[in-house]
């Protein structure tokens, strides 16, 4: 038998199998059990030896091709078939886009816009001691101003309690700086009450802190319109009212009016009360500075028409992708 014919018409054969049944058929035919070139190689060993010598090597080497051969054919195959499966006119998946909270997306525009009038960004933390969720800040124990804010007090811990207000960052912050300096703090805040559609047990404040030398109820005023007017990018109406914080003298509370036409009351604020500036160690006679506490979600209802503020942590998507 010719070898050197045999390899030539196999992978003649081979280039014209187009899939796996031809292919399948062409391995029966050139390198099965019964093919020619196994039946031709089991009888090598009938030959004469010197025959033997030059046949069976050849033989071997046809053996060897055809099989890279066909392996090679079978990927190559298989790879267009996969071409072939591949329509490209179908419509593309869609890829699921993760988004910001709304929450986030207030937080952001907070620290952008006072980071731009030159405030500090800084942070505290959410286990607070009662010293400074309450007694730095001039609410002695057992005064009826504690219950102003429903605590939750960690019962492993004595005196440790998850901070009720962003405040208690004011006395961590000047206790190690002097002024002048402006500061806001944004965090999230924990607060043991019924829920309703304007409160929830976990929110989310931000502190303001403006200390140094003729800092004046005004500044406050500005530096609070001047905001709003840059987070709502519109005219807001901003109602500052009278009212009573241990740690301010005197103290207000702010409203702004919704879409609506309803005031919903956003920040409670005032000057640094003198015994809070007295326990840091600064001198109210030279001294003398305004803080303000923001509820950020409540910021986020008005600049998105939120009417409830549970909506921010009911983890529905179908409200969360609206933003
Ligand atoms: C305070 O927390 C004071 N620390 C604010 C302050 C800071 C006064 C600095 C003076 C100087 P109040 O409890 O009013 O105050 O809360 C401040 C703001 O947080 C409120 O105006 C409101 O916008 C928001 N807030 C209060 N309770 C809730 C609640 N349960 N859910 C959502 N927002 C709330």
């Amino acid at each position: 038998m010719d070898i050197a014919g045999l390899e030539r018409e196999a992978l003649d054969a081979l280039e014209k199998t187009k899939d796996i049944a031809a292919l399948d058929a062409w391995h029966a035919t050139y390198l099965g059990r019964k093919s020619r070139l196994n039946v031709f190689m089991r009888s090598i060993g009938e030959l004469p030896l010197a025959e033997k010598k030059t046949v069976a090597p050849a033989a071997q080497a046809t053996k060897r091709l055809l099989e890279e051969a066909y392996a090679r054919r079978e990927k190559y195959i298989a790879g267009s078939n996969e071409a072939a499966a591949f329509d490209v006119t179908m419509p593309a998946i869609r890829p699921v886009y993760g988004r910001l909270h709304p929450l986030t997306l207030v937080e952001r525009s907070i620290r952008t816009i006072f980071s731009s009038m030159n405030f500090s960004v800084v942070e505290g933390p959410e286990l607070e001691t009662e010293k400074y969720n309450f007694d730095s800040l001039n609410i002695p124990k057992n005064h009826p101003a504690r219950d102003m804010q429903d605590t939750l007090w960690v019962s492993t811990d004595k005196g440790t309690l998850m901070r009720t207000h962003t405040s208690p960052m004011q006395v961590r912050h000047m206790e190690k700086h002097l002024p002048p300096f402006q500061i806001i703090v944004p965090g999230r805040v924990f607060r043991n009450e019924a829920t309703d559609a304007s409160h929830e047990i976990n929110f989310y404040q931000f502190e303001g802190l403006m200390v140094g030398e003729g800092i004046s109820l005004a500044n406050l005023k500005g530096v609070i319109t001047g905001f709003c007017e840059r987070f709502f990018e519109r005219a807001v109406d901003v109602r500052f009212r009278p009212s009573y914080f241990p740690f301010t003298e005197p103290s207000v509370e702010i409203d702004i009016r919704m879409e609506n036409g309803k005031w919903l009351e956003v920040m409670g604020g005032g000057m640094v009360h003198p015994a809070v500036l007295e326990g840091v160690g600064y001198d109210p006679a030279k001294i003398s500075g305004f803080a303000f506490g923001g509820g950020l979600d409540r910021f986020a209802m008005i600049k998105y028409g939120i009417t409830d503020i549970r909506l921010f942590y009911g983890a529905d998507l179908r409200f969360n992708n609206q933003f």
